[in-house]
């Protein structure tokens, strides 16, 4: 019997690429230069889309597959993929949700750490001799019992919420309705409010249509010349010029980002500002959870083909 045939949309590591290229037919769009000429050639055969979170599967790809059965993601964003074009072409989608919380979360609070403390400035002052020249690292900010807020307590925010209670920090968070899981923790009811509250604000919120730039420019002057926001979700969560801007002029403190829009290729602003930490989209990039995500998606992939329930759709 011929292997389904599979569009891949980016590449993964060669411990999925061979069980992929083993289970299916990949036709691997990332090699081509031309993805019209690619999709003319390849997606009249393909029964699904194997992607990733920040590559998704826009409206012209799910037209150019009319017998898609399923979109997985590797991923548990899956804002990039065109749900609305996904349903009506009776297409399912999966994500990798749970595999990469906890590094997530990891992630996003040893930014903040990094960040205050000032750690990739003083190992340069070690190595650049500036500790022989010129002496004591100039003092950085503290992170323990200062005030956290969490813009969506989601899986990841709640990981994020449970490493903070280890720096005794006042966690406060703001989503749709309060959460019963979290009675330690001040529900604030409104974001700009509970961004007056924060000195580290984390944006931890599954980005969609109605969560674009949530984080706006009267919110970030809500965190204030003081405060530092941390974005572990997506972009698109934060109105990035008007960051820039209160980056510049101070009415922000700092930022540390591991998402941008247009990523790789981000704003070039960004790299002339010190108040910012740059991180190249990796707060999933363990082996341990990339290989959990990999197995995931092709769990997904091999239930979808052999007629059984997903093990975690999303449509
Ligand atoms: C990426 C992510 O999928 O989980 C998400 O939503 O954005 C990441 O885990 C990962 O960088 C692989 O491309």
């Amino acid at each position: 019997m011929s292997k389904p045939v599979i569009i891949q949309v980016g590449p993964y590591p060669d411990w999925d690429q061979g069980p992929l290229d083993a289970a299916f037919d990949v036709r691997k769009m990332f090699e081509s230069k031309d993805k019209g000429a690619f999709l003319k050639q390849h997606g009249a055969d393909a029964r699904a889309i194997a992607t990733r979170g920040e590559l998704g599967a826009d409206a012209d790809m799910i037209a150019a597959c009319p017998k898609c059965e399923v979109i997985s993601v590797y991923g548990v964003g899956y804002d990039a993929v065109d749900l609305e074009a996904a349903k009506i072409h009776n297409i399912s989608v999966t994500n990798t949700p749970d595999v990469l919380t906890e590094d997530v979360a990891d992630l996003g609070v040893a930014m903040m750490l990094c960040h205050s403390r000032g750690i990739i400035g003083a190992e340069t002052w070690v190595r650049d001799g500036s500790w022989v020249e010129k002496g004591l690292y100039p003092l950085k900010h503290r992170v323990f019992g200062r005030k956290a807020g969490i813009l969506g307590l989601g899986r990841i925010g709640f990981e994020v919420g449970k490493r903070l209670t280890g720096f005794g920090m006042d966690i406060a968070y703001n989503d749709i309705a309060q959460k019963d899981f979290a009675p330690d923790w001040t529900f604030i009811d409104n974001p700009v409010e509970l961004a007056r509250h924060a000195d580290f604000l984390f944006v931890t919120l599954a980005a969609s249509g109605e969560t674009r730039h949530i984080v706006d420019r009267e919110l970030i002057e809500a965190v204030g010349p003081q405060g530092m926001i941390i974005n572990i979700s997506r972009a698109s969560n934060i109105d990035e010029d008007a960051l820039i801007t209160a980056l510049q002029s101070g009415t922000l403190g700092s930022a540390a980002l591991d998402v941008f829009e247009n990523e790789p290729d981000l704003d070039p602003r960004f790299l002339s500002l010190d108040n910012v930490l740059l991180q190249p989209h990796h707060a999933s990039g363990t082996f341990e959870t990339r290989k959990a995500m990999g197995q995931l998606l092709r769990d997904n992939l091999t239930a979808h083909f052999a007629g059984q329930a997903l093990l975690t759709p999303v449509l």
